[in-house]
């Protein structure tokens, strides 16, 4: 045993669990976290410039490789109310990442005291556990409970509160005899498995609904085999895209009200079978629960129990990981194959697969100004599978989701539930921190672009390299679209006549040089033939000074985005492809 301040412990415990890499900023009330932090020498540190950056920044850096957590840490008082959005991106996106804050001191807590809020209660909702630590020798616990409660069952986000005299006191600690928790990993029987098996067999046109818990729970390439065992197709959802390749055979397309392909959406229509796992039902993925279910048989593969039966009651429920599941899922499967008893799904498959090839979207427009979609054509050329794309809320995620390509897992890290705007520029800064060597792309819109833009200082001074495509109409235009059955176009405008640059043409904000000043490189474009040259300039500008590179395209004001609120019923505004020259970076016909 040795002696030692609590936030020593602390320090050491991060580094055994592998919790090496901390986003955050320090004020007073968390400086002996930040000496032991220095002390120790191995705990990397990013300093972010707003507190609710540094909690996006862990979640994008955990979800960039499998065991990976992300630490953000802060301040008492406004330093955790400010990462209470970034908990909640984690805890509903099922991202474990931890939350470290400074308290006033324990006898001070009820005093008012200055920077004194009871975050415990504030965070609770939002994480797994949050808890203000009063005893100095519960911190080793603490934090070994942390780790093992955020890779439990359905992962998620914790919170330490630690108060300035907990932090300072000295404890008896022994980091070698120090042991991680076991880690509670529910799995299918084979009897469960069977069952559910026995039930898509009998069905006629099967599918599998592929979520972020396959991703979470590092089981892709299990996913894949078993569909390849089954020859079954497979529906990724927006948290699980990548799971399958997008040029895949047995691909089938997303589903949804948004962020959804033509093809997806009338393959789920013609199934009559639905095996879901690692996924929840996302509203946005079902729309109206009566188009989703009807004629469909659901079997339910969740780790978290109470998942099963929250949206709707499936016919058949499992709970277990998602790769405890597949491990078990893909056995029996081989085993019926080889005994010749599986159902042949050759015509089903090519069905799906004649969707994929003639239900296009158009993206080859060449119009002046710019049409978004003719950005994801070109980021589809420019970019290839190795790229990893990073994303939020807005038209151009969801026109993003319908038409650029994903074909890895974890390569399309996108905040599925909670879409905070502002999320995107910090998370890339947490991808790339995590994998300063693949190509991480970053697409927002111009208003998601603002929300944290001042987070671009943090990756010029930590050479955190990215391209960021910005794609600006000036407008909030998903909210724009919305308020279109309102008849109104109400306080959605973002553009100004701006006296420093009339070249703007009344578009606002001048982005190169906000992002030049913020010590990053900026390029924009006006016109369709442009956008390629720039996305491969900007490749080679951040090889070439590792900062943050965004590409702005200004593009026109209104694009009415293809949606719905069923998914039998999605609004498409614009040309839809009538030949493959239409689309001609749609991956149908390349399998
Ligand atoms: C914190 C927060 N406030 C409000 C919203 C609602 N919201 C969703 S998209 C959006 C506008 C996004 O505009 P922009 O980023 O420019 O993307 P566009 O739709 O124009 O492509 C708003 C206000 C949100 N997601 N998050
Ligand atoms: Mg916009």
């Amino acid at each position: 045993m040795t002696r030692m301040r609590t936030v020593d412990a602390a320090a050491l415990i991060l580094e055994k669990e592998g919790a090496t890499q901390t986003f955050g900023l320090p004020g007073a009330a968390i400086n002996p976290f930040y000496s032991a932090m220095k002390k120790h020498g191995g705990i990397r540190h990013v300093l972010a410039r707003h507190v609710e950056a540094a909690s996006h920044m862990a979640e994008g850096y955990t979800r960039t490789e499998a065991g990976n957590i992300g630490v953000c840490v802060g301040t008492s008082g406004p330093a955790g109310t400010d990462m209470i959005t970034g908990l909640y991106s984690a805890s509903a996106d099922s991202i474990p990442i931890l939350a470290i804050t400074g308290q006033a001191p324990v006898a001070k807590l009820h005093k008012e005291d200055f920077q004194a809020v009871d975050i415990q209660a504030v965070a609770q909702p939002v994480t797994k556990w949050a808890v203000t630590v009063l005893e100095p020798a519960q911190v080793p616990g603490a934090f070994q409970k942390a780790f093992q409660v955020m890779r439990s069952g359905r992962p998620g986000p914790v919170l330490l509160d630690l108060p300035l005299d907990v932090q300072l006191a000295e404890i008896e600690f022994d980091i070698d005899t120090y042991e991680p928790l076991p880690v509670a990993t529910p799995a299918a029987t084979r009897a469960q498995v069977e069952h559910a098996l026995e039930m898509l067999n009998s069905a006629e046109r099967p599918l599998i609904v592929a979520g972020g818990g396959v991703i979470n729970a590092d089981a892709s390439d299990l996913l894949v085999e078993f569909a390849e065992t089954l020859g079954v197709p497979v529906v990724p959802t927006l948290m699980g895209w990548g799971t399958i390749p997008d040029d895949h055979p047995l691909a089938a397309g997303m589903v949804g009200l948004q962020t959804a392909h033509r093809y997806g959406n009338a393959t789920m229509l013609a199934s009559d079978f639905v095996l879901g796992i690692g996924n929840r039902w996302a509203n946005r993925h079902t729309g109206g629960l009566d188009t989703y279910r009807e004629g469909r048989t659901f079997v339910h593969v969740d780790v978290e129990p109470t998942q099963i039966g929250r949206v709707f009651a499936p016919d058949y429920g499992i709970v277990s990981d998602a790769r405890a599941a597949l491990e078990v899922f893909v056995e029996v499967a081989r085993e019926w194959r080889q005994q010749g008893r599986l159902a042949d799904r050759g015509e089903w498959s090519r069905e799906c697969q004649d969707r994929k090839a003639e239900l296009l979207r158009k993206t080859d427009f060449d119009v002046a100004p710019i049409k978004p979609q003719r950005v994801y054509q070109e980021m589809n050329r420019a970019f290839g599978p190795d790229t990893r794309y990073v994303s939020t809320i807005g038209l151009s995620q969801i026109q993003a989701a319908q038409m650029l390509h994903v074909y890895r897992p974890r390569h399309w890290i996108n905040a599925g539930q909670a879409g905070p705007l502002g999320w995107t520029v910090p998370a890339a800064i947490g991808v790339a921190t995590a994998d300063p060597e693949s190509t991480v792309v970053a697409v927002s819109g111009d208003y998601d672009f603002q929300f944290l833009v001042e987070e671009l200082a943090v990756g010029a001074q930590f050479s955190i390299p990215f391209v960021h495509v910005l794609i600006n109409n000036a407008y909030l235009g998903l909210i724009r679209q919305a308020q279109r059955g309102f008849d109104m176009d109400y306080c959605v405008q973002l553009s100004f006549d701006n006296i420093n640059a009339p070249e703007l043409a009344g578009y606002g904000v001048d982005h190169v040089k906000v992002v030049e000043g913020l010590g990053c490189k900026a390029l924009r474009v006006f016109e369709s033939e442009g956008i390629f040259d720039a996305l491969e300039q900007a490749k080679k500008l951040v090889a070439e000074h590792r900062v943050p590179v965004v590409v702005e395209v200004v593009v026109e004001r209104v694009t009415n985005v293809s949606m719905g609120t069923e998914i039998d019923a999605v609004n498409e505004f614009e040309a839809l492809a009538e030949s493959g020259a239409d689309a001609p970076t749609a991956v149908a016909g390349r399998s």
